[in-house]
């Protein structure tokens, strides 16, 4: 596979015990590790991991102009390194990227856990300009690098009783000194199986080419660009297959405002009105857009919800 891990890669024994990844499908990088180079490398600060990514391009990618990887790197939300924009940026130096698992649990076929870096070569990683839209009003264009989570769930073996998928954030409290105590973590959003199934829903590992920062959720996140922008959990560490609508840190604080399904919706207010949204570009001064059904994926996704009443499942 085409990626430049050597820095962040460890033994796969280390992390995924089973080595279910390796042996059940197309596993192809190389089984070389770094024993002694891996245990140096992670007393680094993590945003020394920062490395490219060969990528490809994909057919869902935006025409619109790309917001500066300077902006969707200094602006953002990432409460657990608190709450003001400018947080993430300076405080999620400390959280520790390797190693890093995935645990797979719920109603599949077998519970596993499956280490970064085979996740991380599962599948070639493409690079998508997705709109990203924040229920703050505000919107960015970012070149996200992933593959779609479906070829994680299919790999996961979900049984048929498996309707909902959750996604659980890493907390550490050593890691995250300025985690504020008002919230019920760690950080959980989930899908309805078919939303999640959906390709453009996407598992994301880098941004503009590279790993993520990590401020915007290292070492791998979903990006969903037809819902509002919490939906798209960051620093992911457990995915939970579930039949039953699964609790989501939002809608569990205020329900009213913080649906489940989140669908970007211009006609409902959500905390204040969605109409438009402020778009952060290359531009010097800020403009204001309207803001389209499904952050305009209508084509795509609207079918998922037909026969819904989307102002009742806001
Ligand atoms: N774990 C976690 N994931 C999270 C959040 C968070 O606070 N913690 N914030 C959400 C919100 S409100 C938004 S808008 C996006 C922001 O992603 P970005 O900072 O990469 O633009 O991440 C989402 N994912
Ligand atoms: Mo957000």
């Amino acid at each position: 596979m085409l990626l430049r891990t050597n820095k962040t890669k460890i033994a796969s024994s280390e992390i995924t015990p089973e080595s279910a990844f390796r042996n059940r499908r197309q596993f192809l990088t190389s089984a070389a590790t770094l024993g002694a180079g891996a245990i140096a490398s992670s007393l680094l600060p993590a945003s020394a991991f920062a490395d490219a990514l060969t990528t490809f391009p994909s057919k869902y990618t935006l025409p619109d102009a790309l917001t500066p990887i300077g902006k969707a790197a200094a602006y953002n939300n990432f409460y657990e390194f608190g709450t003001e924009k400018s947080d993430p940026a300076h405080n999620a130096h400390t959280l520790q990227v390797r190693p890093w698992t995935i645990q797979v649990a719920g109603l599949v076929k077998k519970p596993l856990t499956v280490g970064i870096d085979d996740l991380l070569h599962y599948r070639p990683i493409e690079s998508r300009v997705y709109r990203h839209r924040c229920v703050e009003a505000w919107s960015m264009v970012i070149p996200w690098d992933g593959y779609s989570l479906s070829e994680f769930i299919n790999f996961c073996n979900p049984l048929p009783s498996a309707k909902y998928v959750q996604f659980i954030s890493n907390i550490n409290r050593k890691q995250m000194p300025d985690l504020p105590s008002e919230y019920n973590w760690p950080y959980s959003e989930g899908l309805r199986m078919d939303e999640a199934m959906h390709p453009l829903a996407l598992l994301c590992f880098g941004c503009y080419g590279q790993t993520l920062p990590n401020q915007n959720g290292a070492p791998v996140r979903v990006v969903l660009p037809w819902k509002w922008g919490y939906k798209s959990a960051k620093s992911i560490v457990k995915i939970v297959f579930t039949d039953k609508q699964p609790r989501t840190l939002w809608n569990d604080l205020m329900p009213e405002e913080y649906g489940f399904y989140s669908n970007v919706n211009p006609n409902i207010s959500h905390r204040w009105s969605q109409a438009h949204e402020r778009r952060i570009d290359s531009s010097l001064l800020p403009h204001t857009i309207p803001t389209q059904m499904f952050n305009g994926y209508g084509n795509e996704v609207a079918s998922l919800y037909n026969g819904m009443d989307l102002k009742r499942y806001y």
